[in-house]
């Protein structure tokens, strides 16, 4: 049997209230929506897909860890609000050698000037944001295209 190439997707703090508040900013799927479809998407392409959300910075730090451990081809991260702060966060996206695509439901940079700066940004390889859930379909195509 051979297996799939894994494709980490992680989610940080409140992603899980997705679909439920700010509809007009967020749109309205949930994450279990967005996760349904994407698995969809990665059966297609040959790949496997690991998804998870977590409140905790220190948990989305242990799976960049993890994901380079289990060998993952490549992470998407929305790392939501912790995006705009965590040195810590950047300093384990440089750490491992699994390339990271930064994703974001809306366009940070159309929004508050506190989101304008991405310390996640400054370590991923590329970024897709601004598309609603199709951010996350873009950066599957564009991980299996590593
Ligand atoms: O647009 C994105 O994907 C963000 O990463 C979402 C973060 C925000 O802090 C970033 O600047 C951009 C916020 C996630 C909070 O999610 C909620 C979902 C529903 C209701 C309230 C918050």
């Amino acid at each position: 049997m051979t297996t799939r190439p894994t494709i980490f997707v992680l989610n940080g703090p409140n992603l899980n209230l997705l679909g439920m508040r700010e509809p007009e900013i967020y749109g309205t799927d949930t994450l279990d929506d967005i996760a349904g479809r994407l698995e969809d998407q990665a059966q297609a392409l040959g790949l496997s897909i690991d998804f998870r959300q977590s409140n905790h910075e220190g948990h989305l730090i242990d799976w960049l860890q993890e994901a380079q451990a289990a060998g993952a081809k490549a992470v998407l991260l929305n790392a939501a609000g912790l995006t705009h702060t965590s040195v810590a966060i950047h300093d384990a996206i440089k750490a491992i050698h699994v390339p990271v695509i930064e994703v974001h439901l809306s366009d940070p940079h159309k929004r508050e000037e506190f989101r304008h700066i991405s310390y996640v940004g400054m370590a991923a390889k590329e970024c897709f944001a601004g598309h609603g859930a199709k951010s996350y379909e873009l950066a599957l195509d564009a991980a299996a295209r590593y």
